[in-house]
């Protein structure tokens, strides 16, 4: 596959593509603008860029919304047990329908990369069976990580911690954890602990549910992060949510900053979902409930961004666009200026894939996988400003979709007028 006319992130230049056998082999500047060849993908000067990366979402609970019940509270809370109400109903049947759909829905806005959480805090353990099986099944079609994520509590939950360590056995790819949602404050440190100990008895990696709350005094972060360290798999290590930063004060964030930065882990922000989840407690002024995307970012501590939810117990929109997600998060965090926007869809690719540790597998350079998306806009600031369509999505060399652009008709006597205003 030869690719013309591309443009590259932070380059002026465009650029001719060559993919053989699935991986890139070569990429040359181009003086100037070619002449579509036979047999040649033509890019008109669009973006080419990585994949999108979506690290964090729940594909078991996605598109059972309102089954059997609606969350009413839109709390958190009220998420959990609506959906404890919908578990008793998994088959793999209808987990592998959802999947497939909302794994389409994904592949169609760009991604090729997923992490699922999947709730292991049910005896069946169907979602994270059904979720391993699809996983390899759909490798030609997308990575996906499976994390074992103990919903209800690995320590508060009936033979949570036994329910984790099957899920292990069985062959999830992460270690998953609660604290916030533990029964004590005592339980959720321990399963802190626990979590770095089976990483490395079971050498996974971790993805933590952490401090998903407005409670300023939720601080299992600072324990994850030191475990982290102390046992030097930082990197291979990340906390998701951490809304409570979003209200801690700023002498406790300065001195946890410092241990943040030394132990490297990774920090997934869900925009959408925090602002939807969080505040819910608060009358007037009301918190954003987000974690400190902004100060993360620039203290050089990896964060992405992530959906988390499509139209499940916690949250009833979402559409698979992680531009969207974007968009939102920029607003959000206060990341509006110009440099934030020209580098924003890092948040979206290399970001999260060096949460998901596969940087050497990711991005567009010779020797990589020839794995690109080709989006509407030529630039960050461009694909975001319009939130420009996925227009072209391949794999390994293969297209996986393509999408033809809405195109409008103006009628004369609209284009006429404002043509005469304009001149
Ligand atoms: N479960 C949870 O604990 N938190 C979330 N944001 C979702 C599921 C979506
Ligand atoms: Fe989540």
């Amino acid at each position: 596959m030869k690719i013309i006319n591309a443009r590259l992130r932070h380059k002026s230049e465009l650029h001719t593509l060559t993919i053989e056998n699935g991986v890139f082999t070569d990429i040359q500047e181009q003086g100037e603008r070619l002449p579509a060849g036979d047999g040649q993908l033509d890019a008109q000067g669009k973006l080419l860029c990585a994949p999108f990366v979506e690290p964090h979402i729940h594909l078991d609970a996605a598109l059972t919304a309102g089954e059997p019940n609606w969350n009413q509270s839109g709390t958190l809370f009220e998420g959990i047990e609506r959906w404890s109400e919908r578990k008793p109903m998994l088959t793999e049947q209808d987990v592998r329908q959802r999947v497939n759909q909302t794994v389409e829905l994904l592949i169609q806005n760009g991604v090729q990369h997923i992490r699922t959480h999947v709730d292991i805090t049910d005896p069946s353990l169907v979602g994270l069976r059904t979720l391993c099986a699809m996983r390899d099944e759909l490798k030609e079609q997308v990575d996906i990580q499976v994390v074992a994520f103990p919903q209800e509590g690995m320590l508060s939950y009936p033979r949570g911690l036994a329910l984790l360590e099957e899920a292990l056995k069985i062959g999830a790819d992460v270690i998953g954890g609660i604290p916030h949602f533990e029964y004590t404050r005592e339980m959720g440190e321990t399963s802190m602990k626990k979590v770095i100990e089976l990483a490395i008895q079971y050498d996974r990696l971790v993805d933590v549910h952490c401090d998903e709350i407005d409670d300023p005094n939720s601080r299992f972060l600072e324990v994850l992060a030191a475990e982290a360290l102390a046992h030097g798999i930082g990197p291979r290590v990340t906390a998701s949510h951490t809304t409570a930063m979003g209200s801690y004060d700023n002498a406790y964030c300065s001195k946890l900053f410092r241990l943040l930065k030394r132990s490297g882990i990774n920090f997934i922000s869900c925009p959408t979902e925090s602002l939807h989840l969080q505040g819910r407690f608060d009358s007037y002024p009301k918190r954003r409930g987000l974690t400190r995307v902004k100060e993360l970012n620039e203290a050089g501590i990896n964060v992405c961004l992530a959906q988390d939810s499509i139209c499940d117990p916690w949250y009833s929109l979402g559409n698979g666009k992680l531009l969207r997600t974007l968009d939102f998060g920029l607003h959000i965090c206060h990341m509006m200026g110009y440099r934030d926007f020209s580098h924003s869809l890092d948040l979206i690719t290399d970001n999260g894939a060096k949460t998901l540790k596969m940087e050497e597998r990711y991005g567009i350079a010779v020797g990589k996988p020839g794995n690109f998306i080709l989006l509407d806009g030529t630039d960050d600031y461009s694909v975001l400003r319009n939130q420009g369509e996925v227009l072209m999505s391949v794999r390994h060399g293969r297209t996986l979709m393509q999408r033809t652009p809405s195109h409008v008709v103006m009628s004369t006597e609209a284009q006429n007028s404002l043509c005469e205003d304009a001149a």
